[in-house]
């Protein structure tokens, strides 16, 4: 293929690829009314009341009643008020979504470890070879769904496909609660009917640009040529032209599980009192802690590291039998292993205090506020 005085191999679509993309439905509204009933028939809108903020705030998301308000993500809290007066307000609980995520995350470890998130709640999954020898991605698609739904009372929305391109937007198509699959026989079809704004990469800013080509459509968007498109938009245009013939085979990134967590900090003064290190490592635990805490993580070893002006380094550690509940316990560790192994009669230019060996079934470690009825 040509382009200018570019010569290159045109990208060759991959049917042999089995890809989900699972999107949880009004994430922090579910979570929010799971855990409090009573609001499962109200227009529940994720922010803080307007009154509290002196009408500033923004909407995070919102439940699909309050949607019917007009009522949307990203929306000032003030607008959402004047929309819908009744709605029930509540402040987000970022760490607690979180933890769902990790929930959610550990069902999907069931089925692949190829898991590539998008968000707290959202994530690729390449089921081609799944771990439970499941030749169809629809049915392990809706094990998924089933799953999630009996262990944590929340819907989610799956796309089925052979890329991720059309997976994400697949997983869209029939929400709450849907799962819409695209073979590669559909594609074209199903490519060619999308509004324009479906694509990635479309977004507010170039969509008016979209429409004054007369690109309104999937259908349009195929019509135009290759250089018409590299012309208007540049790389973007590359991958457009391709995504539209159902051609994208970016592969799912899998995450690899973090290991450890930690913090140090270099001293540019080097530190020789101990009231000044003291105050210094209660510092790195604690913002260690919160970071591990906020990924939902238990962390069963303290490493401490010193760095002499010198750079002679050391580093200690302690592994507890009990997880660390409290950033006050990471701190007593730190303290000890600085008590035992620190040398006050040379200056200290580096401390870091490190997390690790993190509990592998984070389920059984989150409670979960509601049973599900089976
Ligand atoms: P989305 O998946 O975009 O929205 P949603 O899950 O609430 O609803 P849908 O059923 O349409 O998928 O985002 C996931 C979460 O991310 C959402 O629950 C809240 C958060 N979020 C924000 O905080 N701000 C935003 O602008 C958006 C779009 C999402
Ligand atoms: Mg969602």
């Amino acid at each position: 293929m040509k382009y200018g005085l570019l010569e290159f191999d045109e990208p060759q679509p991959d049917y042999s690829r089995k890809i989900l993309h699972v999107d949880m439905d009004a994430f922090y509204a579910s979570v929010e009314i799971r855990d409090n009933p009573a609001l499962a028939d109200k227009p529940v809108v994720i922010a803080k009341h307007p009154d509290l903020t002196g009408g500033r705030g923004i909407v995070s998301t919102c439940n699909y009643i309050a949607r019917s308000y007009g009522i949307h993500s990203a929306m000032a809290a003030a607008e959402a008020y004047r929309l819908c007066p009744k709605a029930v307000f509540i402040s987000g609980r970022h760490a607690y979504y979180q933890k769902v995520s990790q929930q959610i995350r550990e069902i999907f470890r069931h089925y692949t470890d190829l898991i590539e998130p998008l968000s707290l709640d959202e994530a690729f999954l390449d089921v081609t070879h799944n771990k439970k020898d499941i030749k169809s991605a629809l049915v392990v698609g809706k094990m998924i769904q089933k799953e999630i739904l009996a262990q944590l009372n929340l819907t989610c929305s799956v796309g089925v496909s052979y890329n991720k391109f059309i997976a994400k937007i697949a997983s869209d198509y029939h929400k709450p609660f849907g799962i819409t699959l695209v073979t590669p026989d559909d594609a074209p079809t199903f490519l060619k009917q999308l509004s324009i704004d479906k694509f990635y990469g479309v977004g507010r800013k170039s969509l008016p640009v979209f429409h004054d080509l007369g690109i309104f459509t999937g259908q349009d968007l195929y019509d135009c040529s290759l250089d018409q498109l590299i012309g208007h938009f540049g790389k973007m245009g590359y991958s457009l032209y391709f995504k539209v013939r159902g051609i994208h085979n970016a592969p799912v990134k899998a995450q690899r599980q973090r290991k450890s967590i930690g913090r140090e900090n270099t001293y540019g003064h080097f530190l020789t009192d101990e009231d000044e290190i003291i105050r210094q490592l209660d510092q790195l635990s604690q913002r260690v802690y919160e970071q591990v805490e906020a990924k939902g993580l238990k962390a069963h070893t303290v490493t401490l590291k010193i760095r002499y002006e010198n750079f002679d380094t050391v580093t200690r550690q302690i592994k507890l039998d009990q997880s660390l509940q409290s950033a006050d316990q990471v701190q007593a560790n730190i303290l000890d292993l600085w008590q035992t192994y620190g040398d006050l009669t040379r200056s200290v230019r580096l401390l870091g205090v490190t997390l690790s060996s993190f509990e592998e079934n984070l389920f059984e470690t989150i409670p979960l506020p509601i049973e599900k009825e089976q």
